[in-house]
């Protein structure tokens, strides 16, 4: 008589990620034996991890992992893993959450990929379906596990998708793929800039209908049967003019006015399209996508408005971790007085030298902080580089007077000083009136 053998998987990572895939494949059952390896030191009791589940924390265990029929990777650990390149070699799948994802769900996903705006366009999606009255669930990248959301029976799923995710998914059929925009990143996973696109266009893999960005053709299908095109400049959605008056338009029907917008700046209109043409792909009516537009005022750490005081207008764009998110926001400012604009953190290898033309077009003070504050230190003339978030927002509040802007916009990750970019922007929050209050007490 032969015994049968347990379907043996190992799930790396006991983050977010980790977690929801420990608890999908224990909801689904079966006669499975489940694994986690976390190489950081995490202790069992540290995680909410059911106590049947084996931990090995603190590096790999190379014996779990090469006897492993399936590997489920978290989105931070990469492929490139001399480990995960050995178990691959033995022929053991390796794929992550959103697979597993893809594997099960039976109703509509629309996918959002792109280097800034996901989660943006994700979330406003997302408003429009819930102002439709669909049941929708909206998660991955976002901030909330695929998996934990495909136990509530939802009708259309929205999905914001990073590379990292992207790179272990093979079979998710999207109803839409919106790819919104490419600009480098991640340049310390990735080999250089082609290997980082590779994984992002693997969003149209099976997609039925790809949404591109007609202003950035690197986010162009290469081979696609359905394809629709969303732009500033031209496009299935796009802009028109009718009496003087912008108005988003599609399929040359006129929407609604570009002034009914509530989010700033010219890259949250191209999110609005982005975001009209994916609802559209799954029927969520238009009277409903233009009542969640008007009402959307965006998600926080985006240019958000966290304080007014003596006339100074203090901003947190904590979510802006890349260059072309931190020229976004310069780009949207509409201010007379100076800038105090602060950068820095982990720069994840990027190279911040096109940030030079646009600083010099502006009356701006650099503030430089964190790991990476020094690679912006030669960017401006008289830069301020100092080492905490905080040094940089006393000086600023000692400085500033009424009209200028203090804008946290760093085009960096903040994992070198802080949890995360959320962290990092309640921080700026928090401490703005602190130190104004500082200010003032100096004074008296
Ligand atoms: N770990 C290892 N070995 C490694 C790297 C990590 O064991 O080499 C372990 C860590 O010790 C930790 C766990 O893996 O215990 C963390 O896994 P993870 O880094 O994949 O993070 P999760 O908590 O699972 O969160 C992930 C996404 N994080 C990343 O892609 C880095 C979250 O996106 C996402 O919200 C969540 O899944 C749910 O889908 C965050 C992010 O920063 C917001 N994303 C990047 C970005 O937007 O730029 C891509
Ligand atoms: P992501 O989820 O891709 O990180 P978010 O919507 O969270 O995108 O926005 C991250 C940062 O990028 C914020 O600073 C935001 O102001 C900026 N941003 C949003 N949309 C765009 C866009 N279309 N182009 C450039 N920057 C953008």
């Amino acid at each position: 008589m032969t015994g049968t053998t347990k379907n043996c998987v190992v799930v790396i990572g006991v983050g977010m990620t980790g977690l929801s895939v420990v608890n999908y494949l224990l909801r689904k059952g079966g006669d499975i034996d489940i694994k986690v390896i976390d190489t950081q030191m995490v202790r069992q009791g540290s995680v909410q991890l059911p106590s049947e589940v084996e931990l090995h924390a603190g590096g790999w265990n190379m014996n779990w992992l090469l006897n492993a029929n399936q590997i489920i990777v978290s989105p931070g650990v990469a492929l490139a893993t001399p480990e995960l390149k050995e178990a691959a070699a033995k022929g053991i799948e390796i794929i992550g959450d959103i697979e597993l994802f893809a594997r099960d769900v039976s109703v509509p996903v629309i996918g959002v990929t792109g280097s800034n705006g996901k989660s943006t366009v994700t979330s406003l999606v997302g408003e429009m379906a819930k102002t439709a009255g669909i049941n929708v669930g909206v998660g991955g990248n976002i901030g909330f596990a695929a998996l934990d959301m495909l136990m509530n029976d939802h009708a259309l799923y929205i999905l914001e998708l990073s590379s990292f995710q992207l790179e272990t998914t093979l079979s998710l059929d999207l109803a839409a793929a919106v790819f919104l925009n490419f600009s480098e990143d991640h340049m310390n996973r990735y080999i250089g800039m082609g290997d980082y696109h590779d994984a992002k266009l693997r969003i149209y893999l099976q997609a039925a209908l790809a949404v591109w960005n007609q202003d950035d053709t690197k986010t162009m299908p290469v081979e696609h049967a359905n394809a629709i095109r969303f732009g500033l400049t031209d496009g299935e959605y796009t802009l028109t003019l009718r009496d003087g008056f912008e108005w988003l338009t599609a399929n040359d029907e006129q929407i609604m006015p570009v002034s009914d917008i509530l989010l700033v700046g010219r890259h949250n209109v191209a999110n609005c399209l982005a975001a009209m043409a994916a609802a559209d792909a799954v029927g969520i009516e238009r009277i409903a996508q233009c009542a969640a537009i008007r009402q959307y005022r965006g998600l926080p750490h985006r240019c958000q408005k966290v304080l007014e005081q003596d006339g100074v207008l203090w901003v947190n764009d904590s979510k802006a971790t890349n260059l072309a998110s931190t020229l976004a926001a310069l780009n949207g400012i509409r201010r007379d007085g100076k800038l105090h604009l602060m950068v820095g953190g982990d720069g994840k290898g990027a190279n911040f030298v096109s940030l030079k033309p646009v600083l010099e077009k502006l009356n701006v003070t650099l503030y430089c902080f964190g790991c990476n504050g020094q690679s912006f230190s030669a960017l401006v003339e008289r830069p301020v580089v100092v080492e905490t978030l905080q040094q940089a927002m006393d000086i600023a509040a000692k400085d500033a007077v009424s009209g200028d802007m203090v804008l946290l916009s760093p085009a960096c990750a903040s994992f070198d000083q802080f949890l995360n970019c959320m962290v990092r922007g309640d921080t700026f929050a928090a401490y703005a009136s602190v130190a104004v209050s500082k200010k003032h007490e100096d004074r008296s």
